[in-house]
């Protein structure tokens, strides 16, 4: 039985911390849980009137920071400092780990992107903020190993999606800023209809090319907003679809960043019923080398992603 269903109650009377409570998930986990859930009403205010400029700095992939990136990472990074629940943390906006308690024990280790896409705020499209979340110190294993996911959706409406092990169930901030419960367990099918291609197409291998053009060929729509969370939220909201950034001919890493966005990512819609795979093994598997590592994705309905991975076994033959 569900935990909304068990409390007697429609899923919209239930808060985040009462879910959680419900679901009996450890005190110290959902006290982490909810700090973040409470950093995001202060990232949400950012996002709607704050500065857009450049914050003059760049983060360790060398790219622009935007005063806004700073302004989250800091709103994230002060809760969990205080929280007292956790050992260490990893920005994509921090070129190091830092050590928050060196007594790990008990506690939690937490990588996060603060504001991911946060290049599309100036032209008004959805970003959010992405965690990951492992027991004890370790940052660098792998995400299989991850005791918590979720990432915050500010669009139209502030959405969470949030996975502790036990199904992915998405929440909705309500006019009082806090999260309800919106649905539990969802389920991707086993083939999408829809497909959000990143990367530019010129530079695919040939394997992930014959990927893309038989999406097309049966009819897949086309939907790429740049934004990870979104496109990652519209596959599993609507139950269907596959995500990619490839390997590309001059890239053979991809974009995007195995400890910020593969693993939480690949973590939740593995417990939708998906996969995630780099085109030659499974994201969850992969052995980080350092915070700054990045690999292809091929993420979303489980037979879309088998199907990506025969096509890139081909072209190596
Ligand atoms: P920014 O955080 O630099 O805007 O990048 C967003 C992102 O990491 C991810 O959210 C998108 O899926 C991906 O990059 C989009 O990359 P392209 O701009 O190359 O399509």
């Amino acid at each position: 039985m569900t935990a909304a269903k068990e409390a007697g109650t429609t899923p919209f009377q239930i808060d985040l911390r009462r879910y959680l409570r419900e679901l009996d998930e450890n005190r110290d986990l959902t006290r982490l849980i909810c700090e973040i859930a409470d950093a995001s009403k202060y990232i949400v205010n950012s996002i709607r009137t704050g500065d857009l400029g450049v914050a003059g700095t760049s983060n360790l992939y060398g790219e622009d920071q935007l005063a806004l990136d700073v302004l989250s990472d800091r709103i994230i990074r002060k809760r969990l400092l205080h929280s007292g629940v956790v050992a260490r943390v990893a920005s994509e906006e921090i070129s190091e780990i830092i050590t928050i308690s060196p007594d790990s024990r008990g506690k939690y280790s937490v990588a996060y992107d603060p504001l991911d896409g946060s290049s599309l705020v100036d032209v008004n499209l959805a970003v959010g903020t992405i965690v990951s979340i492992y027991e004890g110190d370790n940052l660098l294993q792998p995400g299989r190993n991850q005791v918590a996911a979720l990432y915050i959706l500010y669009g139209p409406r502030t959405t969470m999606m949030l996975s502790t092990g036990n199904g992915v169930h998405e929440f909705a901030m309500n006019q009082l800023m806090e999260y309800n419960l919106v649905q539990e367990n969802l389920k991707l099918d086993p083939k999408g209809s829809i497909y959000s291609p990143g990367g530019q197409r010129n530079k695919y291998t040939p394997g992930t090319e014959k990927f893309v053009s038989h999406l097309e060929a049966k009819g897949s729509k086309l939907r790429y907003s740049g934004g990870l969370v979104p496109d990652i939220n519209q596959i599993l909201v609507k139950g269907k679809g596959v995500f990619l950034y490839p390997h590309l001919q001059d890239n053979p890493n991809g974009k995007l960043r195995v400890l910020y966005e593969l693993n939480p990512m690949a973590y939740l819609v593995e417990q939708a019923g998906g996969a995630a795979s780099t085109g030659k093994q499974r994201i969850l598997d992969l052995q980080p080398q350092g915070i700054e590592d990045r690999a292809p994705v091929f993420i979303g309905c489980k037979e879309d992603v088998a199907l990506a991975e025969k096509f890139i076994a081909e072209e190596a033959k």
